[in-house]
């Protein structure tokens, strides 16, 4: 070898060594770092509730997730796999005496790294008594029938899950009687008298609330007429149309339908409880009465809709031979179409003709004992003093039932005669006010005749 050839090799070398690959190392994956924080006011010890927030950084990449475990010393309360979260409530077991958790919570970045130092944080935790109040504008009258239907709301710190017992004691008992706690509570069989019920309420783990009183007065049932008065302004004119009728007091019971103002119509599934305990206490005649114009705000249709489930409590009734007499205005309006139909024998078209003319139907003078009627019913009845037409009646042409008086109706300023009270069976409709037709003060004899 020459020193060309050296040479020549020597450049070839450093040749081949400039054009050698450099090995590309890539800088190790730094893990990203997590933080927490807390959301819910902390005080010495927290409710089973505590809501928390975190984040993570990462210094190379983007942190695509988090692992968090809650530990009780060195057990694992509640476990996940993974959350995209940065945010959450926990509801944790809690019990009378202080237990500290520790929610230990570590970010993930996009290449699959745990956060070595995961952010943790500490609760003393401890269980919290629930509370109870009646729900707003629900406690009953002051004096009621010995059924009556109570509404709550009840709030644990813990979660309103946790409550799971109501406990109620009346005066007359010596111990509380506990029941799975609902939103309402229907006591029944309640001894007459000044009456005093406590209820409270327990959580699971048997951590009690305050208790709420309400006292009232508790009339005894009587009798086997009950007078379902509904959204009546003049009750002397009702109870005194049955007084007159030969029912003295205590020969019968007034059950008053929960106006509006103090519990909506909706709420009728749960005062149905209440309404079916007093009903089938050996009541054979149920009057129902109501000087309500407004369809809307009267309670009939929660008879006899079957939705509401009341249909089955007047089925039930008349099934088992017990009479009803239905009077007011706004009753026919206010009953279901099916009812009216198969109960009453009206006409559908009767029914829609009735309804679709019903602003132009004005009701005025005597009114007339139909032939086929029973005899011992007046042959005429009239306005009672004061009360000079009556607005919105109803009135039919024919249909399956015994028709048993008819009255005069203005339709479009024409005078027309209309059958406006009728009865199919143990079933009778009038469709006017019988406490406002006592002019010629026989309006009694006609509840001595129907119901006997
Ligand atoms: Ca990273
Ligand atoms: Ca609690």
């Amino acid at each position: 070898m020459n020193v060309r050839s050296f040479g020549m090799m020597a450049l070839g070398v450093l040749a081949a060594a400039g054009c050698q690959k450099k090995t590309f190392t890539p800088p190790e994956n730094r893990p990203p770092e997590t933080f927490v924080a807390v959301r819910s006011p902390l005080t010495d010890t927290v409710s089973a509730r505590v809501g928390l927030a975190w984040y993570g950084n990462d210094p190379d990449g983007e942190v695509v997730g988090f692992h968090y475990i809650w530990l009780f010393g060195d057990s694992v309360v509640v476990d996940t796999a993974f959350t995209t979260a940065t945010t959450d409530t926990f509801v944790l077991p809690v019990f009378d005496s202080v237990r500290t958790y520790t929610f230990r919570i570590w970010a993930v970045d996009n290449e699959g790294a745990w956060d070595p130092t995961p952010a943790e944080v500490s609760f003393p935790m401890v269980n919290t008594p629930p509370e109870v109040s009646f729900a707003f504008q629900s406690l009953p009258p002051e004096t009621t029938l010995p059924a009556v239907t109570f509404f709550f709301e009840a709030h644990d710190v813990d979660g309103d899950t946790t409550i799971t017992d109501l406990l109620y004691r009346l005066d007359t008992d010596t111990v509380w009687t506990s029941v799975p706690y609902a939103s309402h509570y229907t006591l029944t069989g309640i001894p007459p008298g000044s009456r005093t019920v406590w209820f409270r309420v327990a959580d699971f783990t048997g951590a009690v609330s305050d208790s709420i009183a309400f006292s009232w007065v508790v009339e005894p049932l009587a009798g086997t007429l009950l007078v379902i008065l509904d959204h009546v302004d003049n009750r002397d004119a009702w109870v005194g149309l049955v007084e007159n009728a030969g029912w003295g007091p205590g020969s019968y019971t007034v059950w008053e339908f929960p106006r509006h103002e103090s519990r909506n119509v909706q709420d009728f599934p749960e005062i149905r409880e209440s309404f079916e305990a007093i009903l089938f206490s050996g009541f054979t005649r149920v009057f129902w009465a109501s000087d309500e114009y407004d369809p809307a705000l009267t309670s009939l249709e929660l008879f006899t809709y079957p939705d509401a489930q009341g249909r089955r409590l007047f089925d039930e009734l008349l099934n088992q031979g017990g009479t009803i007499l239905l009077s007011g205005q706004s009753a026919l309006q206010d009953m279901a179409t099916d009812f009216v139909q198969s109960r009453l024998g009206v006409d559908p078209y009767d029914t829609t003709r009735v309804v679709a003319n019903r602003s132009v139907l004005a009701f005025y003078g005597a009114i007339q004992r139909e032939s086929g009627a029973p005899s011992g019913l007046p042959d005429s009845l009239t306005m009672s003093p004061g009360v000079t037409i009556l607005t919105q009646p109803d009135g039919f042409l024919s249909g399956a039932y015994t028709p048993l008086y008819r009255a005069h109706f203005l339709i479009n300023g024409q005078d027309s005669v209309l059958t406006a009270a009728i009865q199919r069976d143990n079933l009778i409709l009038f469709t006017f006010e019988l406490a406002k037709t006592n002019g010629l003060g026989n309006a009694p004899q006609v509840l001595q005749v129907l119901l006997p």
